[in-house]
């Protein structure tokens, strides 16, 4: 079925200097017909007033800003952003230039296919995480990938990326599914539910870039890091626990 109209998502705090140039870049990479809505929390950078003032300045139509006042927080952002949206497919990504455009059209194109839900991810072939010098933490990324490797452990590892963040799908998952967590967890919860629901899932890889510009909002030391980490672990157990004791799922 050809995906008449795809919603993507951008979820935005502080990410003033790269919203624009990605917003921009999506117009020129992505090859479906396209809303865009970008779900910011009052980033007191300015964020959404770059986006509004574009907006304004090009007449956009096909661009929506969200300001959000209260609840702040990714997934929170997300789904408003999934109520918000008119596409048969919805589509989410970063806003700061660690997902490659160019591989959003092949997420979008898999929906397009066939495919519920199309995943970008850094654990399979073909992909990886970046480094940026200096200043990115190698044991950051280590710490991502020994979490992975848990999660896998745990839920199965014919997934791999589940905390990719970086995905397509088409709207009637989220007739099923809704989004749950409050950061970068939600997608671990999303995923193990997609399978549960027997919803077909596909992973392409990409090579996660450092953020172009600006500043983490996941963390910049490693104590920050295994904080979130530890919640991640923590909804891990939660979903085996609701699956398998309270019988939860189907
Ligand atoms: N609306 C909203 N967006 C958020 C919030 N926290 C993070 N984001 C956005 O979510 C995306 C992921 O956040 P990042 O700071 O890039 O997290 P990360 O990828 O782990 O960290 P980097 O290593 O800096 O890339 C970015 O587009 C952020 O702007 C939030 O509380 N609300
Ligand atoms: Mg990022």
């Amino acid at each position: 079925m050809n995906v008449k109209l795809v919603s993507i998502i951008l979820p935005t705090f502080n990410e003033k200097d790269n919203i624009i140039s990605l917003i921009k870049t999506l117009e020129k990479e992505v090859k479906f017909k396209n809303e865009i809505i970008v779900v910011d929390d009052s980033s007191p950078d300015g964020t959404s007033d770059e986006v509004n003032k574009y907006i304004k300045r090009n007449n956009k139509r096909s661009i929506k800003v969200i300001l959000r006042k209260k609840n702040r927080g990714l997934t929170n952002s997300l789904k408003d952003g999934i109520k918000a949206s008119k596409g048969d497919t919805v589509a989410w990504m970063d806003a700061d230039f660690s997902m490659p455009p160019k591989i959003l059209n092949l997420l979008i194109k898999k929906t397009e296919e066939g495919f519920d839900i199309a995943v970008g991810s850094r654990f399979i072939k073909g992909g990886k995480i970046k480094k940026a010098g200096k200043k990115d933490s190698l044991a950051a990324i280590v710490l991502s990938r020994l979490m992975n490797f848990t999660i896998q452990f745990l839920l199965g590892r014919h997934f791999r990326d589940y905390t990719s963040g970086f995905v397509a799908a088409k709207r009637e998952v989220f007739n099923k599914i809704t989004l749950r967590g409050d950061y970068g967890e939600y997608f671990i919860d999303f995923i193990y539910k997609a399978f549960i629901f027997k919803f077909t899932v596909i992973e392409l890889p990409y090579v996660c870039l450092p953020r172009r510009k600006g500043e983490s909002k996941t963390g910049s030391n490693l104590w920050q890091y295994s904080k979130r980490g530890i919640k991640y672990i923590f909804l891990t157990f939660r979903l085996l626990y609701e699956r398998y004791i309270l019988k939860k799922f189907p």
